[in-house]
């Protein structure tokens, strides 16, 4: 219902995913700069899967809903989908997502650190891998068709990289559905190149820490400056930066697009 104000219609309710993630950080952050809070709106915290679900539901019935968003992400390819302006800016503008490895890492797994310094692509071809996976292919085989069907950029990122023997690597991300994508791509390409890899599913903090104690050697999935900015700042001196593998990414609250008179944060106030 469009005439009514939309707070009472969805329980003054964001839809929201895990505790801990900067797209949560980021709408508290928003609750309180646009006054949302003292207008009775909260943020619930589930999981990527819960809130999609969720979201899936209420576009087939087509009830108001509002999520905390990010691209890229399947949820804009499948569903019509916008993002709530910012006008304050609490999400900021466009991200990167870089990659991060141990110090040391240059020194001991020279191999490798080139591949991941190369490794860049686009949020489109993160996008092919995530559909794949989401339609239910193995995030492993999705990764090595994507491989198959793109040998030109992986030419590029393994360029230089020599030939190793089963030197063991280890990689860590968290289990969002774009890191899904993009650690198995990486880990698929070092595999190539002789690295016997694991790749280790963790939370946002522990993936952080992981590489800062030299426990984990590689990952791809610092969402900056923003998302991950607290994180960074507190451990960038204890890790090596190569700089953004995907520029163009996105963070913030989105609604489906049939919500017409909802189109800024500022729009959810009664
Ligand atoms: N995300 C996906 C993460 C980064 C990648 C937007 C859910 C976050 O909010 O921290």
């Amino acid at each position: 219902n469009d005439k009514e104000p939309l707070g009472p219609q969805i329980n003054y309710t964001i839809t929201g995913i895990d505790a801990g993630t900067g797209v949560m950080s980021g709408t508290t952050e928003a609750l309180k700069v646009y006054g949302l809070e003292k207008d009775k709106w909260q943020l619930q915290t589930s999981s990527t899967a819960a809130m999609t679900s969720t979201l899936g539901k209420a576009i087939k019935n087509k009830q108001p809903i509002v999520v905390t968003g990010w691209e890229p992400h399947w949820m804009f390819t499948k569903f019509d989908l916008k993002f709530l302006d910012d006008p304050k800016g609490v999400f900021g503008g466009s991200e990167n997502i870089n990659t991060i490895v141990r110090k040391g890492l240059k020194k001991d797994e020279p191999e490798a650190y080139k591949v991941l310094n190369n490794f860049y692509w686009t949020p489109e071809d993160m996008s092919d891998v995530m559909l794949k996976v989401n339609d239910g292919d193995d995030p492993q085989e999705a990764a090595a068709n994507w491989i198959k069907k793109n040998p030109k950029k992986v030419a590029e990122w393994t360029k230089g990289a020599k030939k190793v023997n089963g030197n063991k690597l280890t990689m860590t991300y968290v289990a969002w559905d774009s890191e899904i994508a993009s650690t198995n791509v990486v880990a698929e390409v070092l595999r190539g190149i002789g690295y016997d890899v694991s790749i280790q599913v963790m939370e946002i903090q522990p993936m952080w820490i992981s590489i800062a104690t030299n426990k984990a050697d590689a990952m791809v999935a610092a969402w900056l400056p923003n998302t991950s900015g607290k994180l960074y700042s507190d451990f960038k001196d204890d890790l090596d930066d190569l700089g953004p593998n995907l520029e163009g990414a996105k963070v913030g609250l989105a609604v489906p697009t049939y919500m017409k008179n909802i189109n800024s944060i500022e729009d959810l106030l009664s």
